[in-house]
């Protein structure tokens, strides 16, 4: 699979990091004093917000030049994996499709609750008949795709990728001396890869079912265009969240925990010191736990984050459109669902209509995807 671009000179990279600093330094002037309390969870620079992701080249130039991660410093090197394949899940993999009839739905809101990420308006969006895989992609699934290409993800051939302090060893935790400066819970470790969600001494053995975590936009791609689909749009993904529900929060209706029962995976305590649990996940869960939606999809909010299609954009058109894709180009890529970071008070991301984004090879320990297709692979 064809390895995706991406400025290999040192010399782009530091021009890129410049702007990016310039463009933190922006950001985050104004918010400072207003940020804090905010219940709707605003977001910090570029979309690393508190269950959100940091972005790679954004996060390089985040602190002073002293500390400053290098990926000059971190990317030469051996493979750090060389060892075998995880065994295979006695469990059987659930990777089915499910079909969603064509329709017309209203797409964002016009009770954006983080204005900011382009959440309003309401609009009219029709979209033809798809299928979308019901769960997930898990690490049993991706770890098909690696046994019969050979791909290596971007992590991999950057050397690390972000993961949430929370799941670090203090072994791992001691070896890093930087963290993204808006979102200092996220860490860059060496070796963090799909195999290894947690750093070198962590593993994918135990979950298998688990939604595969430390892929980019570009290794998503490349794993739906092996399965015979394709990433889902924004407006796909969204009217398969909504399962048919109109002008609702969640995609089974208005209500966080209907009968007081968790239909997701997100985060209980107070974000990021406490974690309790309560749902029965500090970390991602099974793809096909908790309850799914009236169009049989699982964990479209929570659990992982998940890429859709289109290049982002915060300003939409209230005509109504037909299958729309996004701007025909732009610098991140769309994301949604939030994850099981997610949190009200910092990130209330796990609405239908929200929404974030990030850089195509940015990676990280909450940031998944599932494919959809026109067609049942294999069925032309
Ligand atoms: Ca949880
Ligand atoms: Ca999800």
């Amino acid at each position: 699979m064809a390895a995706p671009a991406r400025g290999p000179t040192g010399g782009s990279r530091a021009g890129l990091r410049l702007v990016l600093v310039l463009q933190l330094l922006l950001l985050l002037r104004p918010r400072g004093a207003a940020a804090g309390g905010d219940e709707t969870g605003v977001a910090t620079p570029t979309g690393a917000c508190g269950c959100g992701t940091p972005q790679r080249p954004g996060a390089q130039g985040s602190t002073a030049a002293a500390h400053r991660y290098s990926w000059e410093a971190n990317a030469p090197g051996p493979d750090p994996d060389p060892g075998p394949d995880p065994s295979p899940d006695p469990r059987p993999q659930p990777a089915k499709m499910v079909p969603l009839p064509a329709g017309l739905f209203t797409m964002g809101t016009d009770e954006p609750q983080i204005r900011q990420d382009g959440e309003a308006p309401a609009r009219r969006v029709a979209v033809d008949a798809f299928y979308m895989d019901a769960f997930e992609v898990s690490n049993a699934d991706f770890q098909k795709f690696v046994n019969a290409t050979g791909y290596v993800t971007e992590a991999e051939k950057f050397g690390d990728s972000f993961v949430f302090e929370g799941m670090l060893s203090e072994h791992v935790k001691m070896g890093i001396n930087q963290a993204v400066a808006a979102a200092p819970w996220w860490l860059p470790v060496k070796g963090a890869n799909w195999r290894h969600p947690e750093g070198p001494d962590s593993t994918v053995l135990h979950r298998l079912d688990h939604p595969v975590l430390h892929v980019s936009w570009n290794d998503a791609v490349a794993y739906c265009t092996w399965a015979g689909k394709r990433l889902p749009t924004e407006a796909e993904w969204e009217y398969a969240c909504r399962g048919g529900l109109e002008n609702r929060l969640f995609p089974w209706g208005n209500k966080l925990q209907p009968r007081g029962q968790h239909y997701a995976n997100l985060w209980q305590g107070k974000f990021p010191a406490s974690n309790t649990g309560e749902d029965g996940f500090r970390g991602t869960a099974p793809v096909d736990a908790f309850p799914p939606n009236a169009y049989g999809l699982y964990n479209m909010v929570g659990n992982a984050w998940e890429w859709t299609w289109d290049w982002w954009a915060v300003h939409h058109s209230t005509e109504e459109t037909l299958n729309p894709k996004g701007p025909p180009s732009g610098k991140d890529r769309v994301k949604k669902g939030g994850s099981y970071m997610c949190h009200k008070s910092y990130c209330y991301r796990y609405r239908c209509a929200a929404r974030s984004q990030n850089t195509p090879d940015s990676s990280a320990s909450n940031l998944g995807f599932r494919c959809a297709a026109d067609l049942l692979p294999g069925a032309g």
